[in-house]
């Protein structure tokens, strides 16, 4: 039998992303602050941003013609302007497609490329990659634009407020999307295997996530007291769903953090008396662990979430004894727009080392390898329905039906158990992912480009454990071509080569072992399992 949430279904409204966030009642005014700037302090109103919003919309619909499902590409660092040029693109009836600002040229231009993306937005310091993917997939230069603070002084890209002035004196009409059938969001994800590709979430999908989640943490916040940090990625549905989510539901104050630093951090909760925060596992652990934090007064936080990525007992255990803060955990994916299971408050300590439970209007399943439901407890690969599912992966119609079983469920790709209670608990990922602190590095991709080299006849690249930083790190196995001698040196010299290649968090901090053969199965799979227990054993010793 499928697993039900404990919680009666929530009703989900047929409206648009914009509508939700701007229309909907709500607890607070519309003078109250909801964003700042963690550097310059510049910050928006709700009134602000809703008007901003609509003007940059506007600005979209004439300046640029924007039409219904046109994709702007989103490459910058976390900004407070990033959610109001998002708002203003859903107005127009726009899809955000948001890249990882580390990515190298090539890695941009893939996701300029695939998404079809009409127009990018980015910040002055990274023009020149920008304009360098742009010119690799023939985005026309005047189709970028800058956000932020810095402007472009040779005039050749609009800021986003100039956007929003060459619609000023147009109608505002808001584009009339289908909220189920109309995508808001495509963002890029491996998902089970092979290179990123576009994740289709419809304005459905997030609306009703985002209801799903409501009765969790948010019914806890209230405007006049809490306040976040936005330090999660707002590329990535962990800050552009939930972090964001939080703060115009509740009204709870988001300090924005373009990139993480421990002590600004520390800093930003004493000043800004930061209530809660939604983190991956590596700053759970900085929490806990690192000597800077003893220097700053932690005590407004009330609670921390963790989720994206394993998050150990031992951490959780850390962070309570040294700020008497709770850290609960939740788990989801890009592709379910994202929150699926969710610990309450009070569970990190009741049910330690699970993920949660399901949020309402959830079914799920664990199966085992034949697609059949295993007995209650043992484990198996979790599969889910639901309204926040997504639409399917972009243009990948065959990838789709191995996705979705025949009668609808997705697949996730983790193994999971589930106690009679309904708490969830992951144990292991079937899928090739790799999640470096929460960022997803696919091992296609890394494999696709070490098997370029000269030298190299075969390459697996696995995630591996690594206890200080309490993540998986990415490893080559390594099998050269006859006449080439293995070396430390060519090691090294393999693990710098792909770093210029590819974004930060993608480089083989786990080194290159060279191995004689790569392990397959009888059809030519690699075994990714074998060389998981190769390496705990290497590593071990
Ligand atoms: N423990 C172990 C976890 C966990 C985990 C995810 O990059 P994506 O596609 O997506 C995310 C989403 C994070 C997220 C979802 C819902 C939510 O409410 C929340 O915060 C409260 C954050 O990371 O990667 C998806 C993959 O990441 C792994 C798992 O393998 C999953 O398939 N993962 N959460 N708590 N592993």
């Amino acid at each position: 039998m499928p697993v039900k949430p404990a919680w009666a279904d929530v009703h989900v409204p047929l409206m648009d992303l914009w509508s939700m966030y701007m229309e909907q009642p709500r607890d607070y005014p519309d003078d109250h602050t909801l964003l700042v700037d963690c550097d310059t302090k510049r910050s928006y109103t709700f009134a602000q941003i809703r008007d901003r919003s609509i003007a940059f919309g506007k600005g979209l619909k004439h300046v640029l013609g924007w039409a219904k499902g046109d994709v702007l590409a989103f490459f910058t660092p976390n900004s407070i302007d990033t959610p109001i040029v998002n708002l203003g693109l859903l107005w127009a009836g726009g899809i955000a497609s948001p890249a990882n600002p580390t990515y190298t040229v090539d890695e941009l231009a893939r996701q300029l490329r695939d998404s079809r993306a009409k127009a990018v937005i980015t910040q002055k310091e990274l023009l020149p990659a920008t304009r360098a993917a742009a010119q690799e997939v023939g985005l026309p230069l005047d189709r970028i634009f800058l956000l932020g603070d810095a402007r472009d002084e040779s005039g050749e890209h609009m800021h986003w407020t100039e956007v929003d002035a060459g619609g000023a004196w147009i109608q505002p009409r808001k584009t009339v999307v289908d909220p189920k059938r109309d995508l808001a969001y495509l963002v890029y994800s491996s998902g089970t295997t092979g290179l990123p590709k576009g994740v289709m979430l419809s304005h459905y999908n997030v609306v009703a996530n985002s209801h799903q989640s409501r009765r969790i943490d948010v019914k806890l916040l209230s405007w006049d007291y809490d306040s976040q940090i936005g330090v999660l990625p707002l590329f990535h549905q962990y800050g552009l769903g939930v972090v964001l989510n939080a703060t115009f539901c509740s009204g709870a104050t988001c300090v924005i953090m373009p990139r993480f630093n421990l002590e600004k951090a520390c800093q930003l909760i004493q000043d800004h008396r930061i209530t809660f925060l939604y983190v991956p596992p590596p700053i759970v652990l900085a929490l806990g662990k690192h000597p800077v934090v003893a220097k700053y007064d932690l005590s407004s936080l009330r609670w921390i979430n963790s989720a994206a990525a394993p998050l150990s007992r031992e951490l959780v255990a850390a962070v309570w004894e040294r700020l008497k803060v709770g850290v609960k955990q939740g788990y989801g994916l890009s592709e379910t727009s994202p929150t699926v299971l969710m610990q309450l408050q009070d569970e990190w300590w009741r049910f330690q080392g699970s993920v949660g439970r399901l949020v309402p209007n959830m079914e799920a399943k664990i199966v085992d390898e034949g697609g059949e439901e295993v007995e209650q407890g043992e484990a198996g690969e979790l599969l889910l329905r639901g309204p926040n599912i997504f639409q399917g992966y972009w243009n990948k119609p065959e990838l789709n039906k191995e996705t979705f079983t025949a009668d609808g469920w997705f697949r996730t790709g983790d193994v999971f158990h589930v106690c009679p209670k309904g708490y969830f608990y992951i144990t292991d990922r079937i899928k090739e992912l790799i999640k470096y602190k929460g960022f997803q590095v696919p091992p296609a991709e890394l494999e696709a480009k070490l098997i370029g080299r000269e030298d190299i006849a075969d390459v697996c690249v696995i995630g591996v454990w690594d206890p200080e930083q309490h993540t998986e790190i990415p490893r080559a196995y390594v099998v050269l071509r006859a006449d080439v001698d293995q070396s430390d040196e060519l090691a090294e010299d393999i693990v710098a080569w792909l770093g210029e290649r590819v974004a930060p968090a993608k480089r083989l901090r786990g080194g290159v072992r060279f191995v004689k053969e790569i392990p397959k199965s009888q059809t030519g799979k690699i075994l990714r399992r074998v060389l998981r227990e190769q390496a705990k054993e290497e590593d071990a010793r």
